[in-house]
This record gives structure tokens, C-alpha cells and sequence, in this order.
């Protein structure tokens, strides 16, 4: 059924009349729109997103946890005499039925929030200043959400970063082959199988109790965190349907993944796959300036753990999308799933031949 964008945006209370709207981003789950709206000669956009209702089971869900986070964030920086709070925290619009999102007549989900003026996501940050800054605005989410009263948010994808499930997942995949895929990918699949270990720990370190679940954003690839065009600043994290409960090194891991190699998450030059110690340092330099204060020691001793085990996570899910037929992430060319895969591998054979320096490195930063 041909859903009318325009039709979907009257649902919501819009800042003026709508003049343009087009695709935006490069984000793999939703689609995302920007819509130019005008009022009185003045131009103001906002964003239109369809949730990823194949992903996101429940929407409904999803919305309730992003609206206590913003909430909770928004309360907190009007508390602290913040600056253009409404740059640093995503504010989402009502439908005229006073509702967070607005479900079409072909089941569709929508959401629509304030463009973020005058910031900008980056895929590759160039300088170590912005990787400081991207790093940095991670950790301070993580600590204005260390409060969050009520009851714990829901899990809006069950057991997302558990290694045990993304194992079980690639196993079944394999199993199937559905695309008669599998005997062309054996170096990436023995790479898996040798390190299915890695996949385990997490989950043994959660049910021992030996580190502590905190509320986690959980895809915290750098292009999910605007930086300030003028400033620099990190300003505003976004993508929120992921934020539920979590493991601070999946955070940390995760920016490591997107940032370490200074490349596209699907480089096929795999010779520019290489994590570099600088790039390692700014990242941690911000994640620590913002978050250091409540990190366990023990957390702490993951963090280097995280960048492998986050790149090991998502190259295991590429490859599994890619057995499947390429069924959960948006592709732009053949293989695609499959570059992908390769650059987080490469990218944790990497950080496995530096471990010991970058391990170093997070000591002396005690
Ligand atoms: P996905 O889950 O598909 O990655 P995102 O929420 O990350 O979707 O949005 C995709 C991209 O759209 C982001 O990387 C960012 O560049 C842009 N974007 C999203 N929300 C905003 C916003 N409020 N203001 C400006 N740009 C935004
Ligand atoms: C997806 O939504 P986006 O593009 O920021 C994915 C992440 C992966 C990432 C890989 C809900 O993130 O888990 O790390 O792609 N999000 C979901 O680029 O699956
Ligand atoms: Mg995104």
C-alpha cells in the first residue's frame, strides 16, 4: 500500500505548513525523512521516521522508553541552566490525538522529531577532537541516565547484545543456508567458530554479578551522536529505541568499532582496516572525561574487551544477515553484508594484536 508522507505529517502537530520533504541519513534500521515546514516567512524542519516494525516488535514500547530518556534528560539539563536544551536532547512532536507516534492504515509506525539545526553526524569523524567530543557526549548520556526513576525499560529487542543469541542465530543461519551462501564464506565463518568463546563472557560476567547493568544507549556507532557545526561540541545523542538496560563496554565497544579504523563500516580496501592506538585514545580520553566518575574498576577492565567483543557482535550479525539473504540491514550493493562482516573482523584481529598496549594504555589512565 503507497503511504502518503504528507498525509502521515498531518497526524502531527508541525511547525507550519510543509514546502519539502526528502530521504535523509544513512542510518540501516528506520526510514528517515526531513521535512521543511514553513510558518510566517520563517523555515524550520523536523525529522519524519517509520520505526522499523520488523525489528521493533513494539513500537508502543519503544516510544515509552525514548519518552521518559528525553524527559528525564530534558528535566536535568533545565535543572543544570543548560544552553540550547532543545539542540542537546531530542524533542519528539504529539500526533493531534496527543500521542508519541501515529500508526497508519497499513500498520506502519511514525514518529516525528525537531531537526537538530546547525550539528551534523559524521561516519568517519576526521580529527581526534571530534572523536573526543562524539566519545564524550556518549558518556555523559550514560550518566544523566544513571537516575532514571520508575520501573526498568522495556527491552525493545530481546537479548540485542547477548553473544549467546547472536551465536545461536548464526548457527541457525548456517544450518539453513538458505541462499547457498555458506561455502563461499569459510574464512569468515572459521573466524567466528574460533573465537565463539569471546561471545560468552558477558553473560557470565551479568549472572555472576560481577558487573554492574546500567541503562545503556546500545548503538552507539558514531554517526549516532550530533556534533556542533560552530563548536565542535558533542551535542545531542540520538537513535534512541535501543536505550534499555545494558553493559557500560557494549558503549564504549561500540564507538571503538565505528571509530579505531578512521573507515567506512564497509571499506572493501581491507588493507585500510587497521585500528589505531591514537584513534583508541581520544575515544577513551572522552568515554573516561564524561563517564569515568561512575565506572567500576571492573568495567573499567572491559573497555579494551568491549571494542573486540562489540566489532566480534556486529561482524557475527552481518554474517548472519548475509547467510539469511540479507533480511534485517538495509543493503546498497551485493555483498554488502558481507564487506561489512569482513571489516569487523578485521577490525578485531586488530585490536587482538594491540591488546596488551591498549590495555596499557586504559591502566595508566586510572
Ligand atoms: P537509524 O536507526 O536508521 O540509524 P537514526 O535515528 O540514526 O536512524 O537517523 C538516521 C540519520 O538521520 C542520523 O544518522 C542523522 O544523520 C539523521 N537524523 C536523525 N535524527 C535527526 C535529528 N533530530 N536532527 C538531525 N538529523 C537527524
Ligand atoms: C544499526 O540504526 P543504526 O544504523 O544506527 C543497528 C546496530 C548496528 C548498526 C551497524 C537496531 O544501527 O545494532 O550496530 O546498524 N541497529 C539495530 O551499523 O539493529
Ligand atoms: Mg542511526
Amino acid at each position: 500500500m503507497e503511504i502518503s508522507l504528507e498525509r502521515v505529517c498531518r497526524h502531527f502537530e508541525l511547525p507550519g505548513e510543509i514546502i519539502a520533504l526528502e530521504p535523509f541519513g544513512g542510518g540501516h534500521i528506520n526510514d528517515t525523512y526531513r521535512v521543511r515546514c514553513q510558518c510566517d516567512g520563517d523555515e524550520q524542519y523536523v525529522i519524519l521516521q517509520r520505526i522499523n516494525h520488523a525489528v521493533f516488535t513494539r513500537p508502543d514500547e519503544v516510544m515509552e522508553n525514548i519518552t521518559r530518556v528525553t524527559d528525564h534528560i530534558r528535566a536535568k539539563l533545565t535543572a543544570a541552566g543548560a544552553s540550547d536544551i532543545s539542540r542537546r536532547v531530542l524533542q519528539f512532536h504529539l500526533t493531534r490525538d496527543g500521542k508519541s507516534y501515529y500508526r497508519d492504515e497499513a500498520g506502519g509506525y511514525w514518529r516525528v522529531c525537531d531537526f537538530i539545526a546547525g550539528a551534523s553526524t559524521w561516519d568517519v569523524p576526521k580529527t581526534q577532537e571530534q572523536l573526543y567530543q562524539a566519545a564524550r557526549a556518549f558518556g555523559v548520556f550514560g550518566a544523566m541516565l544513571a537516575d532514571l526513576p520508575g520501573p526498568p525499560l522495556f527491552e525493545t529487542i530481546p537479548q540485542f547484545h547477548d553473544g549467546r543469541n547472536r551465536y545461536r542465530q548464526f548457527t541457525d543461519a548456517l544450518a539453513k543456508d538458505a541462499k547457498k551462501r555458506a561455502a563461499s564464506v569459510k574464512e569468515e565463518i572459521d573466524f567466528l567458530q574460533t573465537r565463539a568463546e569471546m561471545l560468552l563472557l558477558p553473560g557470565k560476567l551479568i549472572e555472576s554479578g560481577q558487573i554492574p547493568l546500567r541503562i545503556t544507549h546500545n548503538d552507539t556507532k558514531v554517526n549516532n551522536v550530533m556534533l556542533d557545526d560552530a563548536t565542535g561540541e558533542g551535542l545531542c545523542v540520538i537513535d534512541l529505541d535501543t536505550v534499555m538496560s545494558g553493559l557500560t563496554f557494549y558503549d564504549f565497544g561500540d564507538l571503538v568499532r565505528t571509530t579505531v579504523a578512521g573507515c567506512e563500516e564497509d571499506e572493501t580496501d581491507l588493507s585500510k582496516v587497521q585500528a589505531d592506538p591514537q584513534r583508541f585514545q581520544a575515544v577513551l580520553e572522552g568515554y573516561l572525561s564524561s563517564a569515568g566518575a561512575f565506572l567500576t574498576p571492573i568495567e573499567r577492565e572491559h573497555l579494551v574487551f568491549g571494542g573486540k567483543y562489540m566489532s566480534m557482535i556486529m561482524g557475527t550479525r552481518f554474517l548472519t544477515d548475509y547467510l539469511n539473504g540479507d533480511v534485517y540491514y538495509k543493503i546498497h550493493r551485493p555483498g554488502h553484508n558481507l564487506d561489512r562482516c569482513r571489516v569487523q573482523f578485521q577490525i578485531v584481529a586488530s585490536l587482538e594484536r594491540q591488546s596488551d598496549a591498549l590495555e596499557a594504555m586504559v591502566r595508566r589512565m586510572a
